[in-house]
């Protein structure tokens, strides 16, 4: 006779959570460091910033009154999360770089409402806002499995289930812009191999506007994106450590119109040397010295459709606010059939 299964695994659970990563993401910083700081333009990417305070200063960004694109999107999902719901018959959601989940909800809550809802997969680096936002959903809404995924979208994406019925991938608040041109066509390539045949990518993008609201949004009047764009600096002293003084560092956010995009860097206030303790690498600022840290393109509606197809996805639908700040884009895979 087969033994009885022991109580405990009887229990259906609701939140499973895996991670991945550990030693490898401390690599990638040292990797993101070591190539970043030895170039004569210094740079580190913007991933870096979101430690627990970072993800907490990202948090007070949003309801700052400069940046608007939090609101706009709140907005949009606001107005359309129902057509979504029915466009998209989702059972389950996937969202890449879920952070707190708040606008999320939105988008929960119509699809909890049309009853197709089964299982929400947050991913997102930060271990402690994917545990709580799991813990929070599985009691806002009964019976919704949360399958959270610990990781970095530009690593790990192969670690997301695959799909047990028809699913929204949502990539939202404009994190694609963080790419440049090249690597955000490889980054959505990546993500519409997530995709079957009936499932549809939901993503967010920030639109070009005049320089004067742009600029606004990435240098508020509290100076809470200035503290958000050093912490990387204390990131790196912890993580690396590393030596530097943030406040040795002015904030600096300018829009490239050549570009159409923000970009965010740190600007040396006097010449001064850093040790790198971790990776024995002194590096070396002039005065006046910055060190890009973000970009943050903005689209116009001709781009976000060129890089959807050079992904082969194509647009189901265009959502934005009244104003015009921000887009939604609902796009799904091009069929084998419409390409022939
Ligand atoms: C999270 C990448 C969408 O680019 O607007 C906010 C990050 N940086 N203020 C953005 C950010 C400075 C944000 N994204």
């Amino acid at each position: 006779m087969e033994p009885l299964t022991p109580p405990e695994t009887v229990i259906e659970t609701a939140i499973r959570i895996d991670s991945h990563l550990g030693g490898a993401h401390e690599r990638s910083l040292a990797d993101d460091v070591l190539d970043g700081l030895t170039r004569p333009f210094k740079e580190l990417p913007p991933k870096h910033f979101y430690d627990a305070r970072g993800a907490e200063l990202f948090d007070r960004i949003c309801e700052l009154p400069e940046y608007y694109p939090t609101r706009a999107e709140r907005a949009i999902l606001e107005e359309r999360a129902d057509e979504l719901a029915t466009l998209t018959n989702a059972a389950e959601l996937v969202e890449l770089g879920s952070g707190t989940a708040a606008k999320t909800r939105v988008l929960l809550d119509a699809l909890h409402a049309a009853g197709t809802l089964t299982r929400y997969i947050p991913m997102d680096v930060t271990e402690s806002m994917v545990r709580d936002c799991a813990e929070e959903l599985t009691s806002e809404y009964p019976g919704l499995q949360v399958h959270g995924v610990i990781g970095d979208f530009e690593r790990h994406l192969d670690h997301v289930p695959s799909a047990a019925g028809p699913r929204i991938v949502a990539f939202l608040g404009g994190t694609i812009g963080n790419f440049p041109p090249g690597s955000r066509r490889r980054v959505l390539r990546e993500i519409a191999r997530l995709l079957g045949p009936e499932d549809h990518l939901l993503m967010g993008t920030d639109l070009v506007k005049d320089r004067v609201a742009l600029e606004a949004a990435y240098d508020d009047a509290q100076g809470v994106t200035a503290e958000f764009n050093r912490n990387v600096l204390r990131v790196l002293n912890r993580e690396l450590g590393a030596e530097f003084d943030p406040e040795d560092f002015d904030h600096v956010a300018l829009f490239d119109p050549q570009h159409e995009w923000i970009e965010m860097r740190l600007r040396a206030r006097r010449e001064h040397t850093t040790l790198v303790r971790d990776l024995d690498l002194p590096v070396h600022f002039r005065a006046g010295e910055e060190l890009r840290t973000e970009i943050s393109a903005k689209f116009t509606p001709e781009r976000v459709e060129s890089d959807l197809r050079a992904a082969d996805l194509e647009l189901v639908r265009w959502l934005t606010d009244p104003d015009e700040l921000f887009a939604l884009t609902l796009s799904r895979r091009i069929s084998p059939e419409t390409t022939l």
